[in-house]
């Protein structure tokens, strides 16, 4: 039965970066389904290679984008059953799975044995799916098998290998025939979403012939959700992927993170097209797992600035957010997740520990309560027109969102005393995203911002 009988919360996406499934789990049940977030972006699914040791870090986190087979068996964040339980227990919850599609390409060179158990050398895959019938030899490969050099030559781009890594022969009808198996395979457990990871590394013509072969999404409906990791340029726009999903939009991260870190906002509330990608066609963060490390502009390290960047993004109407969710790396790049360490037996090598948002290791942004308290206010308003309501100097702005929702942001180290119009009903409020009720009167608002502080207000969220 494919009819849609599964309700989804708000569209807010949170990337739960190498929690295992478990932790996934029970974030859904206790967490993420309680507060209204939508979704979730799970580290990949597929078997992987193991490193013990590299660039600084134990067993690193990019040896999930190193597949060497399909089977969803064995990661090291659990075992297939694992993995749908997480999606089921989240689908219960209103909490959309969306899996990290690493589809360009295999491993970088050399030889090994996979998370689960797969014997591997580059350019030999003997075992997709754990079932003996499908493999990838030298010919799915390629055709340059060199890697890239010149980014402004979009063939080389597309076709030759992104940090080594070999690349997949997208165009090869077996190929295709494989990738869509295997992202079916998830679909038709529930996953109703993907995060295609390199998109921009896949020629466009090819992935429109796998996108179109996606099945439905049983319970939730529709055909799955997917957003494109693009670093737009101008050899590769975003917009070459718009026809086949959303885009990752890096220019409205480095604007929106860059202009919060400068404390020069107040132009940002008019935002309707950065990197000229519409509202629908893009999906915005603050920072990811690759940006945090290698670009960082604002993480969760610059504190209270970075969270009035995020409450700032999920107020405003543009794009479909994604909040990032860490470990703590120590300033370690490759650093891998938390670990339990080896498990005898276990191919994965090394296992990961459940998240305990409580320790110092897990950071978890996304239970800060001003993300939280701003993802009941995005839902809250959803559908609403911004109209702004207040600018001081450069650091100061607010605004309503229709009728249903008042948002301002102080990105400034001094108070800000804000007398503001309004068309929030008049009464009493709980301003969700800092502390203390702020009144309404007579359509006006007057109130004390702290430092970096964020008032939210909305129908609905009225003081008791
Ligand atoms: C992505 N999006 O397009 C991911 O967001 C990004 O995290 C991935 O890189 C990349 N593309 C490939 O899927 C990560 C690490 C790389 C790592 C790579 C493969 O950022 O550092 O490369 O995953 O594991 C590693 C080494 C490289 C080496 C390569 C091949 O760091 O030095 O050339 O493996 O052996
Ligand atoms: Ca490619």
């Amino acid at each position: 039965d494919s009819s849609s009988t599964l309700r989804s919360n708000g569209d807010a996406i949170v990337h739960l970066f190498q929690w295992n499934w478990d932790s996934v789990a029970e974030e859904c049940d206790d967490f993420l389904g309680p507060n209204g977030f939508g979704g979730v972006q799970v580290s990949p699914p597929q078997e992987h290679v193991v490193v013990p040791y590299a660039e600084g870090g134990n067993y690193p986190w990019w040896q999930d984008y190193q597949p060497v087979s399909y089977q969803i068996e064995n990661t090291r964040r659990g075992t297939g059953e694992d993995f749908e339980r997480m999606v089921e227990t989240c689908a219960e919850n209103g909490v959309r799975i969306y899996v990290d599609a690493v589809i360009n390409h295999m491993t970088g060179p050399g030889e090994g044995t996979g998370s689960a158990g797969t014997e591997w050398t580059q350019y030999e895959y003997p075992d997709l799916f754990g079932d003996g019938d499908a493999a990838y030899s030298r010919d799915n490969f390629g055709p340059c098998y060199e890697e890239i050099e010149d980014w402004e030559d979009k063939e080389e781009v597309q076709d030759c290998q992104l940090l080594g890594l070999s690349d997949l022969d997208t165009g090869d009808p077996d190929v295709q025939d494989q990738l869509v198996r295997y992202m079916n395979e998830l679909v038709d457990l529930g996953v109703a979403g993907f995060r295609v990871d390199a998109s921009k590394h896949i020629p466009e013509g090819d992935m429109g012939e796998i996108v179109d072969r996606l099945n439905e999404v049983p319970g939730f409906g529709g055909t799955p959700h997917l957003y494109h990791e693009v670093y737009g340029d101008d050899t590769i726009p975003y917009t070459a992927y718009t026809p086949y999903g959303q885009v990752t939009n890096f220019d409205y991260m480095r604007d929106v993170a860059a202009s919060f870190a400068d404390g020069d906002i107040v132009d940002l509330t008019s935002i309707s097209d950065h990197g000229d990608l519409s509202s629908d066609e893009a999906v915005v963060f603050i920072d990811n797992h690759d940006t945090q490390r290698y670009e960082p502009t604002l993480t969760y390290l610059d504190e209270d600035r970075y969270y009035l960047a995020t409450a700032f993004m999920l107020a405003h109407p543009y794009g479909t957010p994604v909040v990032m969710s860490s470990y703590d790396f120590d300033g370690n790049e490759a650093e891998g997740p938390p670990s339990l360490g080896e498990v005898d037996g276990n191919p994965a090598g090394s296992i990961t520990e459940d998240t305990d948002c409580s320790s110092a290791d897990w950071v978890c942004e996304h239970r800060d309560e001003r993300v939280t308290g701003m993802i009941s206010f995005r839902n809250a308003v959803e559908g609403t027109d911004l109209v702004e309501r207040a600018e001081q100097g450069a650091s100061r702005v607010a605004f309503d969102r229709g009728e249903e929702g008042f948002a301002a942001f102080n990105a400034s180290d001094d108070e800000w005393e804000l007398s503001a119009e309004t068309s929030l009903p008049d009464g009493t409020y709980v301003n969700v995203a800092g502390s203390g009720n702020v009144i309404v009167s007579d359509g006006k608002i007057e109130a004390t911002l702290p430092e970096d502080g964020v008032i939210a207000l909305y129908v609905g969220g009225e003081a008791e």
